[in-house]
């Protein structure tokens, strides 16, 4: 029985490695393999124009019953996408976010129970190396 629960758990490391320390920032490259990743799976995609530019920025990736597994937005309009939000059956757990809109990540939020801030890692000088690291919610 508890094996079969670590072959579960680790089967859902390999499909979406959401707990792994941030090794890779560029967003070209993480939206490369989040797209990888869902191509063996059923999905349907949304995608929005919200500002009427004829220029998508903001895409939903759902599974097969509709439940969110992967979002992204371009918060300034600059056709680059800047926020990537990943799920786990339509809960949110983490965000990863480029704060300066340089094409590479420089934030991530984990999240408990898809509102909680779990834990925030930030790279403050932008050289795609985490300098700052907060942990909420001490475990008793
Ligand atoms: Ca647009
Ligand atoms: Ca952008
Ligand atoms: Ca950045």
């Amino acid at each position: 029985m508890k094996k079969n629960l670590f072959l579960l758990f680790g089967m859902a490391m390999v499909l979406i490695p959401l707990f792994s320390v941030p090794s890779e920032v560029d967003i070209g490259k993480i939206r490369q393999e989040a797209y990888a990743s869902f191509s063996s799976i059923k999905t349907s995609k949304l995608e929005f124009d919200r500002n009427k530019d004829g220029k998508i920025d903001h895409i939903m990736i759902l599974d097969e019953k509709g439940k969110k597994l992967y979002e992204e937005l371009d918060y300034n309009f600059d056709d680059r996408m800047d926020d990537l939000c990943f799920y786990t059956n339509g809960v949110l757990q983490s965000e990863w976010i480029d704060t300066n809109f340089d094409g590479k990540i420089d934030l991530w939020v984990y999240l408990k129970n898809g509102i909680y801030v779990d834990r925030y890692e930030k790279d403050t000088d932008y050289d795609g190396v985490v300098d700052k690291v907060k942990q909420f919610g001490q475990k008793k």
